[in-house]
């Protein structure tokens, strides 16, 4: 009989943290991303999206890729096994072709332009079909900030022309391997990760990100000038999974919401404040940051866009739609 007791102890303990974890890992939050922990990104989902959506979920960041490699976060929580995260509209554009219209160079303007396009009508057929296709719910537009040229030599770079031959690392998709090409580069693919030690040690020549990223990732360590081309006002969006939003009540959904529009902001905010600080902080680095001729790196990339397929595939009007707000 004591035997039987202890195996009915062990099965309802079994049993009692079976529904305990099930509960928790119905009202976990498992969020997977390419961004570093102190990226600031990562610090608003942190610092505000998880304390706005304690009271019934747990937020559990995992930074640097450490659950899936850059660009596999999407199929993750397709097929149920990730939460959230933050994507890119060139991850995006991998199974929407629409979203490429987000990776052309110099078509967003600033901040505030890139969520005055994501509130707008016309997104919401593309939100929808990420809904039903990825079963990916995009909840904000964060803020990543204006791409710039980082080079590991120091050479004048006037126009797209100086950068002919340059081994420019992007990140790992088309829709960037185009924007490297249109920019005048040889543009070669490499997960996020990895691109500091090939700059150091001469894998590729040069890499382009917003400042903030420059000096969060130290790539000002391992490179001598920023040519600011500004030629993608780069974003991310906050994504969830469609299912796992579909299980919270309205109210629920409605501070989910809010705590994402509000790390977003957030995010934003620290983002632009850096971009306007850290020039100086480069040159005090020793590096050289100067502006290009930006008509000629405009011309160049807005004409490759034109006259290549991606632009067929951007739905009749949208360009001009965003053009205009
Ligand atoms: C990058 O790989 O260069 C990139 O900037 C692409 C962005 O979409 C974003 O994923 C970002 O990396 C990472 O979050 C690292 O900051």
């Amino acid at each position: 009989p004591k035997l039987k007791q202890v195996f009915t102890a062990a099965a309802m303990v079994v049993a009692m943290g079976a529904t305990s974890f099930a509960h928790a890992a119905d009202t976990k939050l498992r969020m997977s991303a390419s961004a570093s922990a102190t990226d600031q990104r990562a610090v608003a989902m942190t610092e505000v999206f998880g304390p706005a959506v304690s009271d019934f979920a747990e937020f559990e960041g995992h930074w640097n890729s450490s659950l899936f490699k850059q660009g596999t976060d999407l199929e993750a929580i397709a097929r149920g096994n990730l939460d959230m995260t933050i994507t890119s509209a060139q991850e995006l554009a991998e199974f929407i072709p629409a979203f490429s219209i987000f990776s052309a160079g110099y078509v967003h303007r600033d901040a505030e332009h890139q969520k005055r396009v994501f509130a707008a009508d016309f997104m919401d057929d593309l939100k929808e079909e990420a809904e039903e296709l990825l079963n990916v719910k995009l909840l904000s537009v964060m803020y990543l900030g204006r791409r710039h040229v980082n080079l590991r030599e120091d050479f004048e770079v006037a126009t797209p022309a100086d950068l002919k031959g340059v081994k420019l690392r992007m990140p790992g998709s088309d829709a960037w391997q185009f924007l490297g090409k249109a920019l005048g580069a040889n543009p070669t693919p490499m997960a996020f990760a990895e691109v500091y030690t090939a700059l150091q040690t001469g894998a590729v020549d040069g890499q382009d990100n917003p400042l903030p990223t420059d000096k969060d990732a130290k790539f000002y360590e391992v490179t001598k000038q920023i040519v600011l081309t500004g030629h993608l006002v780069d974003l991310n969006y906050i994504a969830i999974s469609k299912k796992v939003w579909d299980k919270f009540t309205p109210e629920q959904q409605a501070t989910l919401q809010k705590a994402s529009d509000d790390a977003a902001e957030s995010a934003r905010q620290k983002q632009l404040a850096l971009e306007a600080e850290l020039v100086q902080f480069f040159k005090d680095q020793g590096l050289k940051v100067y502006e290009p001729n930006l008509k000629a790196f405009q011309e160049t990339v807005q004409g490759a866009y034109l006259n290549s397929d991606y632009s067929e595939q951007w739905p009749e009007g949208l360009l001009e739609k965003i053009n205009a707000l």
